[in-house]
């Protein structure tokens, strides 16, 4: 039986974060907490792109045109979308949503979810770096997994 898993070590990959400026104090926790992520698992900060971007829904472009360009292991879009603050919501999260799932799939890189889709400032605080954890390291985590099984699975 072969049994193929990522795991997370960072060390000589190329990883790109995508980030919103919509809600900028929110995002700019996300990415602290998405470096400590790649460099507490031995990346190396030389090997990090951050690429900003107006809001949210810009994220998947972004995401696509950095991965298309071959010099990346993983992206992760960060961003934080609030109910609280607008009327197109939904609209918002689902062209993000989609759209940074298609950027993965279209480019065979892993473009990681990093996006906060909350109800409350409040609730985006906390699930980034306050009371609920960090998104932005979740999401890099993923990333690094991700990029990590994909090269395992090459070599398979
Ligand atoms: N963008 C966000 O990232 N978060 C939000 O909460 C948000 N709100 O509230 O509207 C938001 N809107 C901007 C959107 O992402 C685009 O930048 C804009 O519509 C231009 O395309």
């Amino acid at each position: 039986m072969v049994q193929i898993e990522g795991d997370l070590q960072a060390a000589n990959l190329k990883i790109a974060f995508v980030v919103a400026r919509f809600n900028e104090f929110i995002c700019e926790h996300l990415l602290e907490g998405a470096l400590d992520s790649f460099v507490r698992h031995g990346g190396n900060k030389d090997d990090v792109t951050v690429i900003r971007v107006p809001g949210a829904f810009e994220l998947p472009l972004a995401a696509k045109r950095i991965a298309m360009n071959g010099k990346n292991d993983a992206v992760v879009c960060l961003g934080a979308v609030i109910r609280g603050e607008t009327s197109h919501y939904d609209y918002v999260c689902a062209n993000a949503s989609s759209g940074i799932a298609s950027a993965s799939l279209e480019t065979g890189v892993p473009v990681s979810f990093g996006l906060l889709t909350t109800d409350t400032i409040e609730q985006a605080i906390q699930r980034s770096g306050a009371k609920a954890g960090n998104q932005g390291r979740d999401a890099t985590d993923c990333a690094i997994e991700m990029a990590r099984l994909l090269k395992q699975i090459s070599e398979a």
